[in-house]
């Protein structure tokens, strides 16, 4: 099987003080995860520090040296914490459950790979969200919707997948803490919507099995026109008895055959997609249909907010995409029963490079939250262009709400510590297929490693994240280091400079949302404008336009509200304003396009050049792979910087003040 192991192919370290620990580990294996975070420390010394490591039941003797997995319910751990201590040679690893014994034991594991040693060790962690999830929107026939890297490792040709792949990617999951994964596409088509039917139960359940030994549940995205198209229906109606009746005894049937699934997760009445709309109902009609049939064993119903309008005429300078979420979802607050989570964009349009925080986050106070990120590349460069995302989660994160007092920011809410409320946390769409290395781009790892390590502590900093997967992926020689720590944390910035300025979002090829087209969605129907004309461009979405700013909670409403307040890189996103227009950095909103878009390029040619000085010094396979994408990447920034460029030079007939070529 052709693959590697990413942050998880260990290298050699003989310099180690830490393997008088490895040598044995202590404790009661029988229980599946427990024998997994064995199995993982004995596969660690063996590859890192040549040691093979000996199984020891139950309790060390007085003065033992080795490593101690002890679940330990006096700890002030939950479930999925844990707590390393070192002293006189042995190391324990308390945890409230098997789990945190097991992210225990990838911390330790962590500790070697890093090359640090464990005497006097002292770390104590809580997972910061109790949900961790990746959403692979993978379909049956192979393909990934918005998949970069391959095809589905889950399914190949109508039927499940199941191989090493499978164990390799609960490995790299588990590693950085994940607890849940969707295996199959939100959009629910064909076969798909019989993954809750033999033959297919048998096989997700033999799935669900092998992740829940690294104490990930399965979850899968449900059709919710499933009565009619599996069963012999003419409605899906959530409020009809005989409906909700097949709905609890499907559920029934499935969770038996798949005793370890997590849920369901659902994008209903949403770009096609069926939902309660269709029988005048709502979505927490909907939701609670499928929460009350899930009920019984323990089953979450997640159920997605991306839901507007995609057949908006553009001539319509009323009807706000922006605004849909929060109309449609806001109002149901208190109404979803307790297993039921929404789960909200980070922005309220699509993933863009720059989007304002999703005003759902603290305008609603009774319902579970998710916050949905994604690090599959759609407007982000395709892993095509490095672009390191855990920069911008860290800044959705801090947002402050000011729904409540105090812990009122995003990472309060989704953590359930402004509300008290335990089903909450993270999902990210998946970056993952079938590629030798996973994720395309070698460096695009960093995401899904970083995702992990976010979504579990979130309070570590981008750098120190991206430093730990860089020394995990490439080892610890200080040159390497810094020079992808600093392509890495550049990325983001530089592929916001040459994207859509100031916010303004979309200025993509339709349907494939690769390269540069200034007006690909101006005049259709998906409601992604940006309304330039020969005087300014923006969407005015303050109380004199849509009335979008107007969802937030003060003070940001009338932050966003107010021209002159709006942040600079958010201006086009609430407004439409003059080229002419200076911004609070002092410069006109058209030569901020010019220089960031001049800016965008050489950074681009700048994170190359990093690249190539490190030739030799990382893998030849990997040195060369990214590199074809970096000057992949310089080309298509270029085509980016020159496109927008000249689109707003032909518009305003104004040139650069430096005089630099427009076409
Ligand atoms: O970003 C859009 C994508 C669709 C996707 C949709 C969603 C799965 O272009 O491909 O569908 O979002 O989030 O449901």
């Amino acid at each position: 099987m052709d693959f590697e192991q990413a942050w998880l192919s260990y290298r050699k370290r003989t310099d180690d003080t830490n393997r008088q620990y490895f040598a044995a580990v202590y404790g009661e294996f029988e229980e599946p995860v427990m024998n997994t975070a064995f199995l993982e420390i004995e596969r660690a010394a063996a590859e890192i520090l040549d040691v093979k490591t000996e199984r020891k039941r139950g309790m060390p003797e007085p003065g033992a040296t080795g490593i101690w997995l002890k679940t330990d319910p006096e700890e002030a751990l939950s479930e999925e914490g844990y707590h390393i201590s070192e002293r006189d040679g042995l190391v324990v690893i308390a945890a409230g459950g098997v789990r945190g014994i097991l992210y225990g034991s990838f911390a330790c594991i962590r500790y070697l790979q890093t090359g640090r040693t464990l005497r006097g060790a002292e770390l104590r962690e809580n997972p910061s969200n109790p949900l961790r999830i990746l959403n692979h929107w993978d379909n049956m026939d192979g393909s990934i919707e918005r998949g970069y890297s391959g095809k589905s490792f889950f399914f190949r040709d109508q039927e499940v997948l199941i191989n090493e792949r499978t164990v390799a990617y609960a490995r790299l999951a588990a590693s950085v803490g994940i607890n849940g994964v969707v295996i199959n596409n939100v959009n629910v088509r064909g076969n798909a919507t019989r993954l809750i039917e033999e033959p297919y139960a048998s096989k997700v359940a033999e799935m669900a099995k092998i992740f829940a030994d690294y104490g990930i549940r399965l979850f899968l995205s449900l059709n919710f026109a499933a009565p009619m198209e599996l069963g012999d229906f003419d409605t899906a109606d959530p409020l009809d008895e005989e409906v909700r009746e097949w709905w609890k005894e499907k559920m029934g049937e499935v969770f038996t055959r798949i005793p370890n699934l997590g849920g369901f997760l659902v994008k209903a009445d949403s770009e096609g997609r069926p939902g309660p709309f269709t029988y005048g109902r709502d979505h927490a009609d909907g939701a609670n249909m499928l929460a009350e049939a899930v009920k019984p064993y323990g089953g979450i119903i997640i159920w997605r907010c991306f839901v507007y309008n995609c057949q908006q005429d553009w001539r319509d300078y009323k009807t706000d995409r922006a605004r849909s979420g929060y109309d449609n979802f806001a109002s149901l607050d208190g109404r979803f029963l307790d297993n039921v989570i929404l789960q909200v964009k980070n922005g309220p349009m699509d993933f863009q490079v720059r989007e304002p925080v999703h005003p759902l986050f603290g305008g609603m106070k009774e319902t579970n939250q998710i916050l949905e990120v994604q690090i599959a590349q759609e407007y982000t460069g395709q892993q095509r262009h490095v672009c390191y995302l855990i920069p911008m989660f860290r800044e959705i994160l801090a947002f402050r709400t000011y729904c409540s007092e105090t812990e009122d920011t995003v990472a309060d809410i989704v953590s359930g510590r402004t509300w008290g409320n335990k089903l909450c946390g993270m999902a990210a769409v998946a970056n993952t297929g079938d590629d030798v290395n996973w994720t395309g781009h070698d460096m695009a790892a960093a995401n899904l490693y970083g995702f992990g390590r976010l979504s579990f502590q979130t309070d570590l900093t981008a750098e120190e994240i991206a430093e730990e997967w860089i020394v995990c992926t490439f080892g610890d020689d200080s040159e390497v280091r810094e020079k992808i720590l600093k392509i890495l944390m550049m990325s983001w910035p530089a592929y916001e400079k040459y994207n859509a300025p100031l916010g303004i979002g979309w200025m993509v090829n339709p349907n494939f949302h690769y390269g540069p087209s200034v007006d690909g969605y101006e005049y259709s129907r998906w409601g992604t404008y940006h309304r330039a004309d020969h005087e300014g461009l923006g969407v005015d979405r303050s109380d004199r336009g849509t009335g979008y700013a107007m969802q937030y909670n003060e003070p940001n409403a009338s932050l966003y509200n107010d021209l002159d307040s709006c942040p600079d890189e958010l201006k086009l996103f609430f407004h439409h304003v003059p080229y002419t227009y200076r911004l609070r950095s002092g410069k006109t909103v058209l030569q901020h396009i010019y220089d960031t878009h001049f800016e965008g390029v050489a950074d681009a040619e700048k994170m190359k050049e990093l690249w190539q000085s490190l030739e030799g010094k990382v893998p030849e396979r990997i040195y060369r792979r990214a590199l074809e994408r970096l000057e992949h990447q310089v080309w298509h920034a270029a085509e980016w910087r020159d496109q927008i460029n000249s689109y707003f030079f032909r518009k305003t007939g104004i040139g650069d003040e430096q005089g630099r070529e427009i076409y």
